[in-house]
């Protein structure tokens, strides 16, 4: 199968106001993720490792660091019809609108396609941590002649209400959905799952919101600009209309969407078999080429811990964290279940030698558990931040709390002796 004749769109974010704060400054496919990689780098290895190569990321809000992201990463062959395509939501004469919901987002973004030679639009979420052969499921589409497939997952009922639930017949067609079920309805809506999923309580066949559309459809669909959410309206609205085929996935994929799930995902990284596997041969993650130097590590005691490149790390301890590009952590400090995302830049010496000015990375003696420290974070000496269940959601110019984990703003500078 040509990935020629698949286009893709990743829908890089609505508003991010799940992320806050990691979004107060960027848009969400930008978010730095396990160290050195960026969200928007997931879909779009996935795309490459299926061979489709004409990519369209879409965002609401247009960040520097997503362009240089984009045009410092994917350089494809001169003599390729490759590509990776940021498409912030324009005002144009015809549309005075922001982008609203994801077929919203979708439809205001179409002209952009029409001179695109393709017959399957693949459409992607931008905020999931998953491995997948999208070939596989187009084949599968193909093969059932099906107007639109939908990639799932077999979901417990805990998580069944934060996705679209849909139920199947003999042939894998869809035949009902619900988005966002209540708790109270889940009773009707479990399915037929294998053995292992069911011993694993996983129920509910769940929409992954990874789509296979026929290009005509897709255009006559987004005709009618009535329709905001592929989730909401799209779908159900068409279950009875055309043939959707449900295709099923077993292997690891989550929903990064908010802080608690982003900082489960990544500190999952750690585990001595992550479920996300960074190192695989045939499923590589790409990112941008940085050509840092090595990290250097002294006399700190390392567990479960995973390190990037160009870090400087002279630390006590570090256990169960994941420590990003060009991190700096000074003598007797800890770290425990913690993300610090690193930094863009090397401080001048002078800056790192002048007392009055907090350093970029952890300073000395500092104590810091259940925490993500976004890039250039300023961290003092002695600072306590011991993150957790006890401490409420709140925000401040510096740092939010959210579901117990401190999450310290980009660039925050965080003084010598501060507790959280
Ligand atoms: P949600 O994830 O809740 O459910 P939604 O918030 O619409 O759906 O987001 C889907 C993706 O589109 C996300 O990556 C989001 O950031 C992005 N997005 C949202 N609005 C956008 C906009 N205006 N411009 C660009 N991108 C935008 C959906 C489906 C469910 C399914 C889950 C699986 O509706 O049925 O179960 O995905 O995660
Ligand atoms: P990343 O290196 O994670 O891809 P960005 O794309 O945001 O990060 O940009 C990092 C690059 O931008 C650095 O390599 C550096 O050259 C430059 N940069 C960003 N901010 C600064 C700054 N405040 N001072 C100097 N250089 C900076």
């Amino acid at each position: 199968m040509s990935g020629n004749k698949v286009l893709a769109i990743i829908l890089g974010g609505g508003q991010g106001s799940r992320l806050h704060p990691l979004t107060q400054s960027r848009s969400k496919p930008a978010v730095p993720i396990a160290g050195k990689y960026r969200l928007v780098d997931i879909p779009i290895s996935n795309c490459i490792n299926s061979n489709i190569k004409r990519m369209f990321v879409l965002t609401q809000f247009n960040s520097a660091s997503l362009n240089r992201h984009i045009k410092n990463t994917y350089h494809f062959s001169f003599f390729s019809s490759a590509f990776v395509d940021v498409l912030a939501a324009e005002q144009t004469p015809g549309n005075q609108g922001w982008f609203q919901g994801t077929a919203d987002a979708v439809r205001q973004s179409m002209h952009h396609f029409k001179e695109l030679d393709y017959d399957y639009m693949l459409i992607l979420s931008g905020d999931q941590l998953y491995q997948m052969d999208f070939n596989v499921m187009v084949k599968a589409h193909i093969k059932a002649k099906a107007a639109i497939s939908i990639a799932t997952i077999p979901v417990n009922a805990k998580d069944a209400t934060s996705f679209g639930i849909l139920k199947t017949n003999d042939k894998n067609e869809i035949t009902s959905f619900i988005e966002k079920p209540e708790t109270n309805l889940l009773p009707e809506w479990s399915s037929e799952v294998s053995d292992e999923m069911k011993s694993e309580g996983r129920n509910y066949l769940a929409s992954m919101g990874i789509y296979i559309f026929n290009r005509k459809l897709l255009e006559d669909l987004m005709e009618d600009d009535s329709t905001i959410d592929f989730g909401k309206e799209i779908i159900p609205q068409n279950i009875e209309k055309q043939k959707v085929v449900s295709h099923q996935f077993e292997g690891y994929w989550t929903d990064i969407g908010n802080i608690d799930s982003f900082f489960e995902a990544n500190l999952g990284l750690t585990d001595d078999f992550p479920k996300f596997d960074l190192y695989s041969k045939e499923r590589r993650i790409y990112t941008r080429a940085r050509m840092l130097p090595t990290t250097k590590v002294s006399g700190t005691n390392l567990d479960k811990t995973v390190i990037a490149e160009g870090c400087i790390i002279n630390a006590g301890k570090i256990e169960h964290s994941v420590i990003g590009i060009r991190s700096k952590i000074d003598s007797e400090s800890t770290v425990i279940n913690t993300y610090m995302m690193g930094s863009d830049y090397y401080q001048a010496l002078e800056e790192i030698l002048d007392d009055k000015i907090v350093s970029m990375g952890i300073g000395k003696r500092c104590f810091i558990k259940n925490a993500i420290l976004d890039k250039n974070c300023c961290v003092g000496d002695d600072v306590r931040i011991n993150g957790g269940k006890h401490l409420e959601d709140q925000e401040t110019d510096t740092y939010a709390i959210r579901d117990g984990i401190v999450v310290i703003k980009k660039g925050a500078v965080i003084p010598n002796g501060f507790i959280i």
